[in-house]
């Protein structure tokens, strides 16, 4: 498509596309930069939603006995922060938000290809989301399966699991619009010289993760869809009771899920290659190896779904391929930790928010992927599985990854498009906050973990309080911390200092247009003459 074909007509205020006013100039745009503060702001508020009932968790679990509620309460909020977690925020919270906003700027289009199918995405998102939401207060009451829905409990079940699981469902549609959506963009939109080499590695991430999206989301809308039939219709497919295989269920469901973790993470990995070097004043080392293990992620992860059933009864051979395969996919993983590092050494450091959150990232993600090799050998996980140091790895890894990088994102980005920006020293100590409570959280956990305290329980030995309590606490201090850093960033987006031109020195070239950007990005067709990590080419001091 020419760039001149691309253009659209847009009225007065910014962004807006829509001819109207309010609300409705909102939930109505294609302009992607409306879409993603749309994706945004809903996907955080499932995430505060979220953060309410992992506290409510811990406040259970704080001491022995019943603290603040039975078993049943338990069960369906441990079941809903899971959902609500993964489904609402995490896999769509960077492709929706942070892809929307920046990366039809970065290759220097003026949209993606097609807009309306964005907002459609968005619309799927949220009805979706309403239909989850939905599924809380009718029926049988929440679901209580846990968010892995698995049978035969699933149909067995009281509770209001079709509801829930059809609302994944139409997420589902989301997500891989979504994905169609965003590989048409980065193939067809590119600007003028801005070959597959000069792609922001941010960009290569979302690529990446669109084809996972593309190919995997499909997997579980179908079981989900057996699932639902499974109660309706007593098809019998997983109820060993009508000659069915539970199993299969597992195999099914993982065959989403695990690939459905590196559309957690890959996009969370695109940002800290982008932050790093900018925040160094190096370019970054390796791009080409990082760009690629983006793809033998997507590969070869696809790969490795057994390893979540190794208690679960399968053959020893199969168990031997699925182990190895899962320490196979942890070298593109380990290639990118190696590659950011060697970016850090000797590059002129400065220590700001967004570079704070992209260190933290690959601290934390690296001591949760290293468990990660403890689940993914056989002989250690049968000892640990479905204990607090499965809960623990996966913290680390989605939220102290994933979620510590959406931060870093928040930080480095929306001062962009709102042309304000946050205070320095409270975000800093908002971070280091965090980074205490955090640790203290989950680090509890894994220990518990080993010692042999069972996941999704909502009591436990009293052998296990004095660890239980100090993770409580260590939640109160990761959320006193959260909320500090929610105030100061977003208090700074409405009425902090400006922030105009290139404050980060960011070569990109979502860094060399207006801020905020304007209706169509770009006047004219950029014309792309230096990568992306070549501050120099970009006349970045
Ligand atoms: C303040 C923040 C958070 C707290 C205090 C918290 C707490 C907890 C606790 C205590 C459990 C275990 C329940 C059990 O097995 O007995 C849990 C499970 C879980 N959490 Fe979190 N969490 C937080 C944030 C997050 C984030 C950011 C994510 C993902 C992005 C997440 C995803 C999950 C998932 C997927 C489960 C498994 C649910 C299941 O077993 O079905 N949590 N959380
Ligand atoms: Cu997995």
């Amino acid at each position: 498509m020419s760039f001149a074909d691309q253009s659209r007509t847009a009225t007065s205020s910014f962004w807006n596309d829509t001819g109207r006013t309010g609300v409705a100039s909102w939930i109505f745009s294609t302009d992607h930069k409306r879409i993603g503060l749309l994706y945004f702001y809903s996907v955080f508020g499932f995430f505060l939603v979220g953060v309410v009932l992992g506290l409510l968790l811990r406040l259970e679990l704080m001491a022995p006995g019943r603290t603040i509620m039975g078993p049943q309460t338990y069960n369906a909020l441990f079941t809903v922060h899971g959902v609500v977690m993964v489904f609402l925020f995490i896999i769509p919270g960077f492709q929706g938000s942070f892809g929307n906003l920046v990366m039809p700027i970065q290759i220097g289009a003026r949209d993606v290809a097609f807009p309306r199918l964005n907002l459609l995405s968005w619309w799927l998102y949220i009805i979706g989301a309403v239909i989850v939401l939905t599924s809380l207060f009718t029926g049988g009451g929440p679901p209580d399966t846990g968010w892995t829905f698995y049978v035969p409990f699933s149909a067995r079940t009281g509770t209001n699991v079709s509801l829930a699981v059809f609302g994944v469902f139409i997420i589902g549609f989301a997500s891989i619009l979504t994905g169609v959506n965003f590989i048409t963009t980065i193939h067809r939109l590119r600007a003028e010289g801005m070959s597959w080499g000069r792609l922001p590695l941010f960009v290569w991430s979302l690529y990446a993760t669109s084809w996972v999206q593309i190919l995997a989301t499909p997997i579980l809308a179908i079981t989900l869809t057996l699932v639902i039939a499974e109660r309706l219709l007593g098809t019998g497919l997983f109820d060993p009771g009508r000659g069915g295989d539970p199993l299969m269920y597992q195999h099914l469901f993982w065959i989403y899920s695990h690939p459905a973790v590196y559309v957690m993470i890959l996009p969370a990995m695109g940002v800290i290659s982008d932050i790093i070097p900018v925040f160094s004043r190096k370019p970054i080392f390796g791009y080409k190896l990082i760009a690629f293990s983006s793809i033998a992620i997507a590969a070869v992860g696809s790969l490795v779904w057994g390893h979540h059933m190794f208690t679960s009864g399968m053959s020893e051979t199969a168990i031997l391929v699925f182990s190895f395969l899962t320490f196979i996919v942890a070298i593109p993983s380990a290639i990118k930790v190696f590659n950011w590092v060697s970016t850090l050494y000797k590059g002129s450091i400065s220590l700001e928010a967004p570079m704070l959150f992209a260190l933290t990232f690959i601290l934390l993600f690296s001591i949760g992927g290293l468990a990660g090799l403890i689940l993914g050998a056989a002989a250690t996980d049968i000892h640990v599985h479905d204990t607090h140091f499965v809960v623990g790895h996966f913290h680390y890894v989605i939220f102290g990854g994933s979620g510590f990088a959406f931060f870093a994102a928040m930080h480095y980005w929306l001062p962009k498009f709102y042309g304000r920006r946050y205070a320095e020293k409270p975000a800093i100590v908002a971070w280091g906050i965090m980074f205490v409570g955090f640790n203290i959280l989950y680090f509890s956990m894994k220990i518990l973990g080993l010692k042999g305290m069972p996941r999704r329980y909502y009591d436990y030995l009293p052998e296990f309080a004095t660890l239980n309590l100090i993770s409580t606490i260590g939640s109160w201090i990761l959320a006193v911390g959260l909320v500090l850093m929610l105030v100061n960033l977003f208090r700074g987006l409405f009425r902090g200092e400006p922030f105009v031109g290139n404050p980060w020195g960011g070569a990109t070239l979502e860094w060399s247009i207006t801020t905020p950007p304007p209706t169509e990005n770009f006047a004219e067709e950029p014309v792309v003459t230096h990568g992306p990590y070549d501050f120099r080419g970009a006349g970045v001091p």
